[in-house]
């Protein structure tokens, strides 16, 4: 693969989406999954194979695996070129460095996907714009300028149908392997309603996911302005149960934890709230020794040691009280 050009994404609906127009951009190119805890390790792997062009998409840049980012960019030859479109909240100062060796298109507002379009519109058909539209309803970024304006060009429910077929299956999908197949034939210009097996798991999905619902009903606990749910009895869906944990305790806050070991992880969402989440947990979490998170303000996720809960609860109650008053 020495030469060629790599893709790489991230595994959600935004991820999967921008990726594909990374493929549209840069034919032929690898495509690999990634996350902001790996990107780092991924980097340095591909550096190996001297890459000609590498599109990174909807990978947030952790603060804490920084300067390993920085070192695995370095390994890249000069000839390389670095392209990192992104949407997740970044530093200034941290901006600045990236900038300094890879060509950075970052905004907070629109998704991945709708930034790769206008990062790339010159090198773009028409059909890209179906798929920046999918990435921005899974996203929850679907009313940025640009969508607004692209959705008046098609029949909106059409693409809310597609993208919701998509958005569904995904939760059914083992990322690394079903979805690697999945990112290439949107590349191509393929509909998800043309794709029987993934309009099956969404059918599937959507009947698990009423089911997750009463599941969540019937079982979560309030702690001041949250809601939260602990081991649902089924993988995934966690964003949604953390959404589901808000809404059925009347709460501004949901969380869908899950616990293994000694560590435990979740997915937290706010509601009918402006309350900016990844702002609320860079400054809870600084508390809590080995505890990492963030995300966007509306939709983050956290893990810590899994003793370190109440007290995490407790401290994120008390910021979101202080927030409202
Ligand atoms: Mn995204």
């Amino acid at each position: 693969m020495n030469g060629d050009a790599v893709v790489i994404s991230h595994g959600d609906l935004d991820g999967i989406t921008s990726g594909a127009i990374g493929l549209r951009v840069f034919p032929g190119a690898h495509f690999y999954f990634s996350r902001p805890s790996q990107i780092a390790n991924d980097l340095f792997r591909i550096s190996k194979y001297r890459p000609s062009t590498v599109s990174i998409s909807d990978i947030a840049i952790n603060s804490r695996r920084f300067d390993e980012i920085l070192r695995a960019l370095d390994r890249f030859p000069e000839s390389t070129t670095i392209h990192w479109v992104d949407h997740h909240p970044i530093k200034e100062s941290m901006k600045k460095k990236l900038s300094q060796r890879v060509r950075l298109f970052h905004e907070v507002g629109p998704c991945a996907a709708e930034l790769m379009y206008r990062n790339f519109e010159s090198k773009l058909s028409e059909r890209a714009v179906r798929l920046a539209l999918y990435g921005a309803i899974g996203d929850f970024c679907d009313d940025t300028p640009f969508a607004v304006k692209h959705f008046e060009d098609y029949d909106k429910r059409t693409l809310y149908l597609e993208a919701g077929i998509l958005v569904q299956a995904l939760q059914e999908i083992d990322y690394r392997n079903a979805s690697k197949d999945l990112v290439r034939e949107l590349s191509l210009g393929i509909e998800p309603s043309s794709m029987n097996d993934i309009v099956s798991l969404a059918i599937k999905a959507t009947r698990i996911e009423h089911e997750v619902f009463r599941y969540v009903k019937n079982n979560a606990r309030k702690l001041g302005p949250i809601g939260y749910v602990l081991d649902i009895p089924i993988g995934g869906y966690r964003g949604k149960s953390a959404k589901f944990s808000a809404y059925t305790t009347n709460s501004q806050v949901g969380i869908s934890a899950r616990t293994s070991d000694d560590e435990v992880d979740m997915s937290i969402r706010r509601r009918n709230s402006t309350i900016d989440l990844n702002r609320a947990l860079n400054n809870v979490l600084s508390d809590i020794p080995h505890a990492q998170g963030g995300g966007h303000p509306a939709a983050s996720g956290a893990s810590m040691n899994k003793a370190d809960f109440p007290q995490f609860l407790q401290a994120l109650a008390e910021y979101i009280d202080a927030f409202s008053k």
